[in-house]
């Protein structure tokens, strides 16, 4: 990889920009940047993309009929060349609401990733034990309780309890993902998991508001309450107004949590970037975000390699 050179292998399908299986992609859809720069900032070796996900492809997965909205294809991969080029030596693939609680295509990437990938799963509160072990077996270490109601059906918090009491033992976690203004209503379950406890995308803070002010100081005394609880300091792209490449507005706040939590945070693309309305982010400008919210090199190693690894390769 040089310095101006770009994401290009070719090959068919290589710039999906459709769903396959007879799925129609919505028409507002924006598909993954076919090409992106080489980043700038080189990750430490053994960096760890610890949020990102495949779509399908459709003909051989199909998407879930209760799914909110129609992707274009993302496979496996596309996710390892992207990996590769921007530098990263593993990936944590979260199951996609597309998905539903079919995780067979998370899974069928696990398992092609040689051990270098692990998952997220959705589960159903009347999975079997068998399934659960199979899905550990194959590298998953944790569910996602999604609370972004365009995205998934209300699930009653009894419901979502009991999940966590089930996969506890096996040493995961749980991975919630919520819009800010959701957390005061919030705060009391999440505090009450029994496990470690993944926020994506830092709870998906209002930017144009300031990073000491109340909405986004809630977020930081539930995790100065809670050791348990870690922040994804992940997706510039979603949450910016400022818009690329730089995502300057949302620097303070990742650059915020890198300080005062830094054995609690995890980064990641967030690839293929789904239901982005305005821009679909260059990678290589997502990977130059990085040195800004953690300018020491030991901010840097410990966001991108020694917690992912602790929590995903190590337990
Ligand atoms: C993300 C964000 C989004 C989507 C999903 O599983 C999903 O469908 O997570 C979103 O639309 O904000 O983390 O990928």
């Amino acid at each position: 990889m040089s310095h101006g050179s770009r994401l290009a292998p070719g090959g068919p399908g290589w710039a999906s920009t459709s769903a396959s299986g007879g799925f129609v992609m919505d028409a507002d859809w924006r598909p993954f940047h076919p090409a992106p720069r080489a980043p700038r900032f080189r990750v430490p070796e053994g960096a760890v993309d610890a949020h990102c996900h495949v779509f399908g492809p459709g003909a051989q997965f199909p998407y879930a009929p209760e799914r909110k909205y129609t992707p274009c294809d993302a496979s496996r991969e596309h996710l390892w060349a992207l990996r590769d080029f921007l530098g990263f030596g593993k990936n944590v693939i979260v199951q996609a609401t597309c998905h539903g609680s079919d995780n067979r295509a998370m899974v069928d990437a696990l398992l092609d990733s040689n051990g270098r990938a692990r998952g997220v799963a959705t589960v159903r509160a009347d999975i079997s034990e068998t399934e659960l072990r199979a899905l550990d077996e194959a590298g998953v270490r944790g569910v996602r309780f999604n609370f972004v109601r365009r995205l998934v059906d209300t699930t009653p918090p009894e419901v979502l309890s009991g999940i966590a009491r089930r996969i506890a033992p096996l040493g995961w976690h749980v991975v919630i993902y919520f819009e800010a203004a959701d957390l005061p209503d919030l705060y009391g379950f999440f505090s009450s998991l029994p496990t470690v406890v993944v926020v994506d995308h830092m709870g998906r803070p209002d930017v144009t508001q300031s990073p000491d002010g109340p909405e986004f100081e809630l977020f930081v005394k539930l995790m100065r309450e809670n050791s348990n609880i870690w922040s994804k300091v992940s997706c510039p792209d979603r949450l910016s107004k400022s818009g690329p490449p730089h995502y300057a507005d949302v620097a303070p706040f990742a650059a915020r949590l890198v300080d005062r939590f830094p054995d609690r945070v995890l980064w990641g693309t967030d690839w293929p970037h789904p239901n982005l309305k305005t821009h679909m982010p260059d990678d290589g400008d997502l990977v130059d975000f990085i040195p800004g919210i953690a300018p020491a090199s030991d901010q840097q190693r410990r966001l991108l390699v020694e917690n992912p690894l602790n929590l995903y390769w190590d337990r």
